[in-house]
């Protein structure tokens, strides 16, 4: 299609053809666009005035719900207070407040926050701390990571190395150098329409002491695990997964980095899946829900064994080479003040955790209904994993999402599981409407 083909068929829009889109089939976008122009709350409206209920929060992001009027007014007075100060040997008072609210939240000991602009920065800065923690304590040659098969853990050289899926690898090249996984541990023979975690499978973290053993303790640096593994179409943990997970690291002085990009603020009922499951990471990495998606944002939480390790050069000096122009940007920063204080003053992680039946029950009345094949769910996160259709990967999920688009309803898919996490403001009609809309969805195939 030619640039002017384009621009005549949307006439009402910019000019849609030099934008190349991330993760998105440009083209077809480009004849068949979806321009939202506007959010409030649970709902999104297209350029055309159709309203959206978001059950995907943007895109995991959006927990406090959109355009949340007390975040927005924290940015819009942090932008006519100080737009930008330089991050590097100059600090200013957002940043420094924003991690004290963020250290206070989360599990004990993960006492310090490095400040980053995305997931997939936080990913590659929790990497690069691991390493370097290593080599201050003079084990170098701990230059190893593990990650786990269908993890994501963002777009960097590192996150796609230590991530599992292959369409996000196999294009860029070798990876990182030294990198092993763990296995998945999607079963849907054992663990099919299973609520929360599954009961089958914590033996797959076994395979740990079987990784280390071939490559020897002392090279690994670190492993590397979404508790929940939302991006692969939401796969939860088997119950004691992560416990033998953190048991094992320790016994071979190896570090554990949850990566909570999206579990964390309240997404699995919680404020982390940390405090849900009751596993303390050395290295967390957290993103999207940390501004509630207004700003961008990231940041690693660390223990302070691993901070205190860094701060031992000469005075002065700097100690982690390591850091990004917008780190604990005065907006970014502002946002999260603010999502934060939303997140404790409306008790958002309280409601999730108090929805979760409503809402497991809810996607779970959808076992039964054509070409489902596994509902599963933990928190306000759940998926419904569809029969592919012969010979087209991703095409049934794909028409049940133009189906509930177009019957004002957005969903995620991932493969042919169709995924949902509405913003934690979400309340129960609204989860009828989304099983209401789903199934007439699936019916409609
Ligand atoms: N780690 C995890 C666990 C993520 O889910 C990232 C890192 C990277 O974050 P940034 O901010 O760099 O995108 C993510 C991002 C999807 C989808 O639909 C998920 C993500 C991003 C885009 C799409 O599953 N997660």
């Amino acid at each position: 299609m030619t640039d002017n083909t384009v621009r005549q068929l949307h006439a009402d829009l910019p000019d849609l053809q030099s934008y190349w889109m991330p993760f998105t089939g440009n083209r077809y976008f480009k004849e068949n666009p979806r321009i939202i122009d506007r959010a409030a709350g649970m709902y999104c409206y297209t350029n055309e005035g159709k309203q959206l209920l978001d059950m995907v929060a943007g895109l995991w992001c959006c927990n406090a719900g959109h355009c949340h009027p007390k975040i927005v007014e924290a940015i819009q007075k942090q932008a006519e207070t100080l737009d930008y100060s330089m991050a590097f040997q100059l600090g200013h008072p957002k940043a420094f407040e924003m991690a004290n609210k963020l250290t206070d939240m989360a599990p004990d000991g993960l006492d310090y926050a490095f400040f980053v602009n995305s997931g997939s920065e936080a990913v590659d800065t929790a990497l690069k701390i691991a390493l370097g923690y290593h080599r201050i304590r003079g084990q170098g040659e701990r230059i190893r990571f593990i990650g786990r098969e269908k993890g994501y853990h963002g777009v960097g050289f590192g996150g796609i190395s230590v991530g599992g899926l292959s369409p996000n690898r196999k294009m860029f090249g070798a990876m990182l150098p030294g990198v092993d996984h763990l296995p998945h541990t999607h079963d849907l023979e054992h663990n099919a329409f299973t609520r929360g975690l599954p009961e089958w499978g914590a033996h797959f973290a076994d395979e740990l002491e079987n990784i280390i053993a071939l490559h020897d303790a002392s090279t690994i640096a670190a492993v590397i695990v979404e508790p929940v593994a939302g991006s692969a179409g939401v796969l939860i943990p088997p119950k004691g997964y992560l416990k033998k997970l953190r048991e094992i690291c320790d016994k071979h002085g190896i570090l554990l980095i949850f990566d909570e990009v999206i579990c964390a603020f309240g997404r699995v009922g919680d404020t982390f899946a940390s405090s849900r499951f009751d596993v303390t990471p050395d290295l967390m990495t957290t993103a999207k829900g940390l501004t509630s998606g207004t700003v961008p944002m990231g940041a690693v939480l660390a223990k302070s064994e691993i901070y205190d390790t860094y701060m031992t050069g000469p005075d002065g000096a700097i100690e982690l080479f390591h850091g990004y122009t917008y780190s604990g940007h005065p907006l970014a920063a502002a946002a999260g003040c603010a999502t934060l204080d939303v997140y404790t003053e409306e008790g958002l992680f309280e409601r999730a955790r108090s929805l979760e039946g409503y809402f497991e029950d809810a996607l779970h009345s959808l076992k039964g209904e054509p070409n489902v094949i596994d509902v599963r769910n933990i928190g306000l996160i759940g998926a419904v994993e569809l029969q592919g259709i012969e010979g087209q990967p991703t095409a049934r999920a794909m028409q049940v999402f133009r189906e509930c688009y177009d019957n004002g309803l957005i969903i995620r898919t991932t493969g042919d599981t169709l995924a949902f996490s509405p913003p934690l403001i979400i309340e129960k009609e609204h989860i009828d409407t989304m099983v209401d809309t789903v199934k007439a969805a699936l019916r409609a195939q």
